[in-house]
């Protein structure tokens, strides 16, 4: 029989427990909500309510009024004020220790202690429920083969409106890798990775991977050189698990710290940047701590990796794909004296939301040659050939796509069909379950969503209900806010699990956030002062081009 908590009748975070078959109570502790579903506010809560402006409203606010936040940022004491809310306000939308695994729908020590697990914002929908969302749309899911093809499949490129590139999209595709490890063996709701940013995509998943890229001189990493550029070493000489099929010649394997980055030269080009980046930390490292050993400096050397890959994540890339016109910054110091939990887990729901495909073009012009994706697939030698400047330009010429609908590459579109078989069978609740859960309103049809009649009227035929629609398709469908690249649910539901995963990095904490955690000021200096623009152009050759997440006018 169906269970009373099917419904989700407990609102504003309280969470349903059953009392026999047919009753539930909801628990109501500490949501500031009372009343048997928690659906009356606390007299507090209704003030804090009526006062805060809604997410479209700030929204607006953050991506308008230049002259506005160009006295924001000007003023650190502004500034600060506001990155701080930044940071507090989102890392709060995040169970810190997590509460829920895509196995059980009630809190369990599995959750807290089984690292394992994907963990979960919201528990998987409970068995035997009406519907596969519970009690609203349809009993049976349309087909996942059939919704791509009607939806996602691109006939002609879209490109994305905000201009945003190709060294914008294999960035997120890059970063988030070493983060979003499914252990498919498992199933979908487990995982292998070190759930945050612990650079496991350059020094590989573990010590013993770590071990063979090393050269045990320096601190550095193992590079061999080709045409006068440093190169990660090939995969016969250091042999680590790598991914690639056995039609790709020997020549061509390199041997990467993540298995499949061998997949797109894209990876391959930040994966050797990386490298390149470490090994001239070492350099500066070495001249400030002649007395230090090798492992001293590699040591060193990878704690400054993860500072510049937050700093610039943080200064860069968020900034991009925010578009606002508040200057976001990474000051760890901004938090010590807040509550905040330096512990962090990844939730598989981000990973859902992660699956940016669309952003991937048809094609990429390398010094006026033209590879399709397919031309690109297990062909890192490319970046070689070409030579790290030139491939770089390509990737920062090449207009990404627009995150939506009609626009998944014919190559990537199995991967969209499993992830929405994924999301059924983890049970996921209905996008607007995950609405509510992180302060948005639920929509109210499938217009507002797709803001398109067409899109609309046939979604509605195949979900029957607005709320019996699936979290990953209702994301992929969903229209674009003004002045940005995605919906307003992919970035209200991905910005809390984004900040709070960049902001409890072990090194954020009061103990590692100094100067000497990092060889001195000089190594602290590099965190702080760290760009997109000097990772790519203190490790190429030739005129430094203008690196940008952004294609140039
Ligand atoms: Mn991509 C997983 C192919 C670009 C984000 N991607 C996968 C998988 C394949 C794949 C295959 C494994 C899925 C499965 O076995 O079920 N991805 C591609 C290809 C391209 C690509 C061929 C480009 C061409 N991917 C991108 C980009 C992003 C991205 C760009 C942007 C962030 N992909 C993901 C995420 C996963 C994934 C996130 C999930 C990884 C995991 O959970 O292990």
């Amino acid at each position: 029989i169906a269970s009373p908590c099917c419904s989700f009748p407990c609102q504003n975070g309280g969470v349903c427990l059953t009392q026999g078959y047919d009753n539930y109570i909801c628990d109501c502790t500490s949501t500031e909500f009372y009343g048997e579903n928690c659906e009356t506010p606390t007299f507090i809560k209704r003030i804090k309510l009526g006062l805060r402006p809604s997410s479209e409203t700030q929204h607006g606010i953050l991506t308008n009024y230049p002259w506005f936040w160009a006295v924001v940022n000007y003023f650190p004491s502004l500034s600060n004020f506001v990155m701080k809310k930044v940071y507090t306000m989102r890392s709060a939308m995040v169970d810190s220790p997590p509460t829920y695994t895509s196995d059980h729908s009630y809190i369990t020590w599995e959750a807290a202690a089984n690292l394992s697990y994907f963990t979960r914002a919201l528990p998987p929908v409970p068995l035997d429920c009406p519907t596969p969302l519970g009690v609203w749309g349809k009993k049976t899911l349309p087909d996942a083969q059939v919704i791509v093809n009607m939806f996602l499949r691109r006939e002609k490129f879209i490109p994305d409106p905000m201009g945003s590139n190709a060294l914008f999209a294999f960035f997120a595709q890059h970063f988030t890798h070493q983060f979003f490890k499914t252990d498919f063996k498992r199933g979908p709701g487990f995982q292998w990775g070190g759930h945050g940013v612990d650079v496991s995509h350059i020094y590989g998943k573990d010590k013993g991977v770590e071990n063979i890229l090393r050269s045990f001189n320096n601190g550095k990493l193992r590079v061999q050189e080709i045409n006068g550029e440093d190169w990660p070493p090939l995969l016969e000489n250091a042999n680590v698990p790598m991914t690639y099929p056995p039609s790709v010649p020997k020549e061509n394997q390199f041997a990467l710290g993540h298995k499949d980055y061998g997949l797109l030269p894209g990876l391959f080009m930040y994966a050797t940047i990386w490298v390149r980046e470490h090994n001239r930390v070492c350099d500066v490292l070495k001249k400030e701590h002649p007395e230090w050993d090798d492992e001293h400096l590699f040591q060193t050397a990878k704690l400054i990796i993860i500072g510049e890959t937050i700093k610039i994540v943080i200064e860069d890339y968020v900034q991009h794909l925010s578009n606002y016109n508040f200057k976001l910054t990474f000051k760890p110091e901004l938090l010590f004296d807040v509550p905040h939990q330096y512990q962090n887990r990844i939730a598989v729901e981000f990973n859902h939301l992660y699956h940016w495909h669309p952003l991937m073009p048809d094609s990429f012009n390398i010094s006026g040659t033209v590879y399709t994706v397919k031309d690109f697939m297990f062909r890192p030698d490319l970046v070689i050939k070409h030579g790290m400047n030139n491939f770089v330009v390509g990737m920062i010429k090449q207009r990404a796509g627009r995150m939506s609908h009609h626009n998944h590459h014919p190559l990537t579109l199995h991967v969209a069909k499993e992830t929405i078989e994924h999301g059924r069978q983890l049970r996921f609740q209905s996008l607007n379950q995950y609405r509510k859960r992180f302060g948005l309103p639920p929509i109210k049809s499938f217009l507002e969503l797709t803001g398109d009649e067409t899109l609309a009227k046939d979604l509605e035929e195949l979900y029957g209900d607005i709320d019996g629609l699936e979290f990953y398709v209702g994301l992929m469908m969903e229209k674009l806010r003004h002045k940005a690249i995605f919906g307003s649910s992919l970035i209200e539901i991905g910005g809390p699990f984004s900040v709070k995963g960049l902001m409890s990095n072990p090194i954020c904490s009061p103990k590692y956030w100094k100067p000497s955690t990092f060889g001195g000021e000089v190594g602290f200096n590099i965190i702080q002062t760290a760009s997109l623009k000097k990772l790519f152009c203190n490790n190429m050759k030739g005129d430094c081009p203008s690196v940008s997440f952004r294609v140039p006018d």
